[in-house]
């Protein structure tokens, strides 16, 4: 029976991982609108959602290209224009968008910039564009939108959004509506917490009193997701009142009055090779922390982000405390530069735990004025817009800077046998090491860091992670 078992396993394994029932959703389909096919496929999302929910799990539900709001369906094919509408995440669904989709040569071609799948809460396609996102929460045209594009009440983290562009939430009004403008991760007393899993999503141009992009008070977990232009009162791009987990996210040009990246308040929220930029706020221009918040910041990069108090972060200074646990990260200006607001009444008591590591230096990005956070290297940059390694003149500090006990990931050789800082550390887009020679063109076994020499120093690196077992 045990060799049978393996035997079913390695069948299974063959076959990818079990996907369960596919629905196809494509607004130009012309077909059966069933979800069997892309040719078939269902016009409109919250047909195939709908369909979803009442299938076995798991299933996958495969979106093509283009744009879909959470008030359509084939019952209402015009819109309904109801702003509570929302396209809710179900447990044991993963949406998938990006898809080339029907009519296309390979309709399961998948290219999230190239075929960008995007869910919308322009309801009545009268916005008028901002030149400042602080102005989307109060722009007219803006206040028939949704409140929340997306949900994620009540899901845990088999409840997945892979490759899809939130945009155009307007959380107005009063609560719970003015949370979260492009998606809302809330408990439920009577369900699990808002815990779903996001990968390769982009967030912009949403808006809310609380966390322009999002507001989490459960554990979503982030990965690979950029947050641009995006505001709010608290939190331009999210506010976090729960436990938060997110990786490789990049908040760029998103504004607030506390925390024009992320606002944190009540509970811990993990912040992991994660890239602020130009962002602005009137305290905090990346990072606000507020009473009962605990953020644990590692291998991030904080740089020219913009406050009046805090450019960087700020904190709250009350006596039950914020609280603010940061290592391995670049941060403009220092410890020096981060504010200790004061609260009415209460001591100026802010506790920073300003770990190892953390550095004060230009990060040396591509290129800031087109939001490339890749980090120059004299070894070799990903270059996403040629699709190729390109060489700079210059060599960012935050390579190879990272904490040394973190993974290393799927960082290109040479990768200096350390992650690097910042949005692509840890990914195969990680910036090369450069250790002032051409790098070598054969690599010696031992050679952990990449400077084309066996030494005590590739030693090191192997006592460090004796017996760690990535696939125990
Ligand atoms: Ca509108
Ligand atoms: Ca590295
Ligand atoms: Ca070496």
């Amino acid at each position: 029976m045990i060799t049978f078992a393996a035997i079913v396993l390695v069948s299974a394994g063959s076959a990818g991982i079990a996907v369960g029932k596919v629905i196809y959703v494509d607004g130009r389909a012309s077909g059966a609108d069933n979800g069997t096919s892309w040719a078939d496929a269902y016009m409109f999302l919250q047909d195939g959602l709908a369909d979803a929910n009442e299938s076995a799990k798991p299933v996958e539900v495969w979106v093509g290209q283009g744009i879909y709001q959470p008030d359509r369906s084939a019952a209402e094919p015009n819109g309904t224009g109801d702003r509570k509408a929302t396209f809710q995440l179900i447990n044991g669904v993963t949406l998938k968008g990006g898809y080339a989709g029907f009519g296309e040569p390979d309709p399961n071609a998948r290219d999230i910039e190239a075929y960008e799948t995007i869910l919308s809460g322009e309801l009545d396609g009268n916005d008028v564009g901002v030149n400042d996102p602080r102005d989307l929460l109060s722009e007219p045209t803006r206040a028939d939108n949704s409140y929340h594009v997306v949900m994620g009440i009540g899901t845990d983290e088999t409840a997945v959004l892979n490759g899809f562009t939130v945009t155009a939430g307007n959380a107005g009004g009063s609560y719970p509506n003015n949370y979260g403008g492009g998606m809302r991760n809330y408990g439920n007393p009577t369900l699990t917490s808002g815990s779903p899993t996001l990968t390769d999503c982009t967030f912009s141009g949403n808006s809310a009193a609380r966390g322009g992009a999002m507001a989490n008070s459960g554990s979503p977990t982030l990965t690979k997701c950029t947050f641009n232009g995006n505001s709010a009162g608290k939190g331009g791009a999210i506010y976090n009142s729960g436990s938060a987990t997110l990786t490789n996210c990049t908040f760029n040009g998103n504004s607030a009055g506390r925390g024009g990246g992320m606002y944190n308040g009540w509970g811990p929220s993990t912040l992991a090779n994660c890239t602020f930029s130009a962002n602005t706020a009137t305290y905090g221009g990346a990072i606000f922390c507020a009473e009962h918040s605990h953020p644990f910041v590692v291998n991030c990069i904080l740089w020219g982000n913009n406050a009046s108090d805090g450019p960087e972060i700020a904190m709250v200074g009350i006596d039950w405390g914020s609280w603010l646990s940061i290592s391995y990260s670049d941060v403009q200006g220092g410890q020096a530069g981060v504010v200790c607001v004061p609260y009415d009444g209460y001591p100026d008591l802010c506790r920073l735990e300003w770990g190892p590591g953390n550095i004060d230096a230009d990060p040396c990005f591509a290129d800031s004025a087109s939001s490339d956070y890749h980090l120059k290297s004299e070894g070799g940059r990903w270059d996403a817009v040629s699709g190729t390694w390109v060489q700079d003149n210059g060599t960012s500090p935050c390579i190879d800077a990272g904490d040394p006990s973190s993974r290393i990931g799927l960082e290109s050789f040479p990768n200096g046998g350390v992650v690097n800082m910042g949005a692509y550390g840890g990914t195969a887009e990680g910036s090369k090491s450069y250790f002032g020679l051409a790098v070598c063109e054969t690599v010696i076994a031992g050679d952990i860091n990449g400077d084309c020499k066996v030494n005590f120093t590739d030693f090191a690196f192997m006592a460090r992670h004796w017996l760690e077992d990535n696939n125990p």
